[in-house]
């Protein structure tokens, strides 16, 4: 009885580590198109990651940007990387990750593979669903 209340206490703080991601979307597109992902990404490490590289399996170049609004104007520009310290959100009108010259149509509730690549934690593949914004 005492190791089984032992065990269960160990279970209950089990501490959360390494990166979660939350909630992966992509929008449409048609192909040799673009899209654009979003997502949120937690970090429950104790020292900031960096997301420097994004793979995906529908598309030949892939970008973080970030977007900037001047006056009436928007622009996105590239970032080399990204600092995770302890979440980051990626959503519309701000931070994403770009698909450029897709390899086929992304029509709504396809699945792509990300390949998301972080400095100390390594690579995570994420299957992305496709949703009609
Ligand atoms: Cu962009």
């Amino acid at each position: 009885m005492r190791k089984l209340t032992f065990i269960l206490l160990l279970l209950s703080c089990k501490a959360k580590s390494g990166i979660e991601i939350e909630n992966p979307y992509a929008r449409m597109g048609i192909k040799g198109g673009t899209s654009a992902v979003f997502m949120k990404i937690k970090n429950y490490e104790k020292t900031p990651d960096t997301l420097y590289e994004v793979i995906c399996d529908c598309s030949n170049v892939s970008e973080i940007h970030e977007t900037i609004i001047k006056g009436d104007l928007m622009e996105m520009r590239k970032k080399e990387f990204l600092v995770i310290d302890k979440e980051v959100e990626l959503k519309p009108m701000g931070l994403h990750i770009m698909l450029i010259n897709l390899n086929k149509e992304l029509k709504e509730n396809d699945t792509i593979n990300l390949t998301l690549k972080f400095k100390r934690l390594g690579d995570r593949k994420i299957k992305v669903p496709v949703k009609k914004l």
